[in-house]
């Protein structure tokens, strides 16, 4: 980060890369500007729309950015920056969503269960991982089902996490009933007086009913076990699909009950505006953001934490 702003200077002026990056985007439609006109707003649009907000989404928060300038008296580039960052703010955590982030690591019960859903390639698998990892360096007891039976890799791979972190995998291996693997994950869990039942679950979207049933009959399996479980249902998005992970996030909320988010590969995407219009269409709470592969990557998401780090390199002088 520290030749951000050489590179900034380069890219307000040139093909710099850092334009690229949602900050650069926004200074750059808005540096130099003493008064909020129609270009300036729609500099701000393009930089938005670009930065994987979406269009729904960024023409709400343009239509509150020109609600606030009419009321409060905009004088410059400053006050316009911390605007649309209290804007931005108020979309992404409405009271439920600041709520869901204060739970951070906490497992409210016990054993805690969460359901792990999302498409292929998201990083369920890699997040469960990162999560078992976490409660284990809290002492906690973890036990992770492998109900992702549809590809052998997906077992093995869990395993191996498994076994760096000190997980316990009940796995029928591939091809077993998930159903019946999510079960037996729970009921060992309660039996060993486990902390944490993490459920890896496949994602195959291009079968609406087949992935409700499937999801469904999970559910229920559990419930079996444990009355009012799955305490979670985590959806794992790719931050780096943008707008596709909105529709995924559509999707899946048409066949389950989802309670909250895991939005990955934030480390890999200057783009991460999609949590934006995910907070703003579908009001589901991110839970933790991925940042990378290895097991420390994974945070508990925090609403303004990840507005400040979108807006992290704003030194105008
Ligand atoms: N850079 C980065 N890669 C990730 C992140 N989360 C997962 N991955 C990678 O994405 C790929 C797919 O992850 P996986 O957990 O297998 O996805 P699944 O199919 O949903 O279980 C793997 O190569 C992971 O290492 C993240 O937060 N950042
Ligand atoms: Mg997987």
């Amino acid at each position: 980060m520290g030749g951000f702003f050489v590179s900034f200077r380069m890219g307000f002026f040139g093909l710099g890369k850092t334009k690229e990056s949602f900050f650069g985007k926004i200074v750059h439609a808005i540096a130099g500007k003493s008064t909020i006109d129609e270009e300036v707003l729609d500099a701000l649009e393009t930089a938005l729309v670009t930065s994987d907000v979406g269009v729904e989404t960024t023409l709400e928060i343009i239509k509150r950015l020109e609600q606030r300038v009419a009321k409060d008296k905009y004088t410059g580039t400053e006050q316009l920056l911390s605007l649309l960052q209290e804007e931005m703010l108020a979309l992404l955590a409405p009271a439920e969503s600041r709520a869901a982030s204060a739970l951070g690591f906490e497992l409210p019960h016990k054993p805690h269960i969460v359901l792990v859903v999302g498409v292929n390639g998201v990083g369920k698998t890699t997040s469960i991982g990162k999560l078992s990892a976490q409660y284990a360096l809290q002492g906690k007891k973890v036990y992770v089902g492998a109900a992702d039976t549809f590809r052998a890799a997906a077992v093995d791979q869990l395993a191996l996490w498994c076994e760096r972190t000190g997980a316990r995998l009940i796995d029928h291996g591939m091809g077993a009933d998930p159903a019946a693997v999510a079960f037996a994950a729970v009921d060992a869990a309660v039996k060993d007086q486990a902390d944490v039942v993490l459920v890896d679950t496949a994602g195959r979207l291009h079968n609406k009913v087949n992935l409700m049933n499937e999801l469904a009959k999970i559910k229920r399996a559990v419930e079996k076990v444990v009355q009012g479980a799955p305490h979670e249902v985590l959806l794992v998005l790719d931050a780096s699909t943008g707008q596709n992970a909105l529709e995924q996030a559509q999707q899946f909320t048409a066949v389950t009950q989802v309670t909250g988010l895991i939005l990955t590969k934030l480390d890999g995407t200057a783009r991460g505006g999609v949590a934006l219009s995910i907070a703003h269409k579908m009001n589901i709470p991110v839970r933790f953001a991925g940042t990378g592969e290895k097991a420390g990557d994974l945070e508990v998401f925090s609403p303004s934490g990840f507005v400040k780090a979108l807006f992290s390199q704003a030194q105008l002088s």
